[in-house]
């Protein structure tokens, strides 16, 4: 009978502490997964507060950053403007200048122009005046052709000129070479070397200044020629005899 009574409170405390052994295990394992969840939590609160942290500000930055730029770029545009506004000032008057740099060209060419006619007017009524009636005017000098088919020896040619107080034509320059050329046909110039052979002088005494203007293989005096005649096609020279009757033409100087 103890026997039995022992043998079933071995099996009693034996239920009991396997009892007990799978309290304490379930109890161990539920701290464990309560641990674990409380675990899990505080991180997802950390990674969350840590983004706020990573994150949160940037836009606020980038708000200030934006204001600034925008801020920044409105003064550059107000400064452009005005610029802009200061070069239209500065390009409206310098047209205006410049069309009245025009207005006073024009006034000053016209006056200009005005003058110069003046001036030509002037020169053509002092050279008309200058010259005696029946001479022409040509620089400054007063010239009298013969008439057409009018002809005369060297001698009385220049007789001829110094009744009309002139001479008989002196020639230093081409223009007046072209000139008097242009007037006769052959004619006598106020070229000679009677006084002595070879030594040719003009009318006022001057000798004659440099090679003239000859004829190819003149002057030749063949014949005794001491006078010379002008060609009216070319202006070329020839010595001839004073003897000969040509055209005359006179010069005042
Ligand atoms: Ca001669
Ligand atoms: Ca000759």
């Amino acid at each position: 009978m103890d026997d039995s009574r022992n043998l079933m409170v071995a099996d009693t405390r034996s239920r009991y502490r396997l009892l007990s052994q799978s309290t304490v295990w379930w109890i161990g394992a539920a701290a464990a997964c309560l641990g674990l969840l409380l675990l899990t939590v505080i991180l997802s609160l950390v990674a969350q507060n840590g983004g706020a942290i990573r994150h949160g500000n940037k836009p606020q930055v980038c708000l200030m950053e934006c204001e600034n730029l925008v801020y920044n770029l409105t003064k550059d545009k107000d400064a452009l403007r005005d610029e802009r506004d200061q070069l239209r000032i500065n390009a409206s008057n310098l047209t205006k200048a410049i069309e009245v740099l025009q207005s006073q060209y024009n006034t000053v060419s016209a006056s200009r122009d005005k003058l110069q006619e003046d001036v030509r007017r002037l020169n053509v009524s002092r050279e008309d005046q200058l010259c005696p009636q029946g001479l022409m005017p040509f620089n400054n000098k007063c010239y009298f052709a013969s008439a057409k088919g009018a002809a005369k020896t060297w001698e009385d040619s220049r007789k001829d000129c110094l009744e009309r107080r002139a001479d008989l034509v002196i020639i230093t320059t081409k223009e007046e070479l072209d000139f008097v050329t242009n007037l006769c046909s052959r004619t006598w110039i106020g070229l000679s070397d009677t006084q002595q052979e070879g030594k040719w002088k003009w009318v006022d005494g001057t000798d004659l200044v440099g090679v003239g203007n000859w004829h190819t293989g003149e002057p030749n005096d063949i014949g005794n020629e001491d006078c010379v005649e002008i060609s009216p096609s070319d202006g070329k020279w020839n010595d001839v005899p004073c003897t000969e009757k040509l055209s005359w033409i006179c010069m005042v100087p």
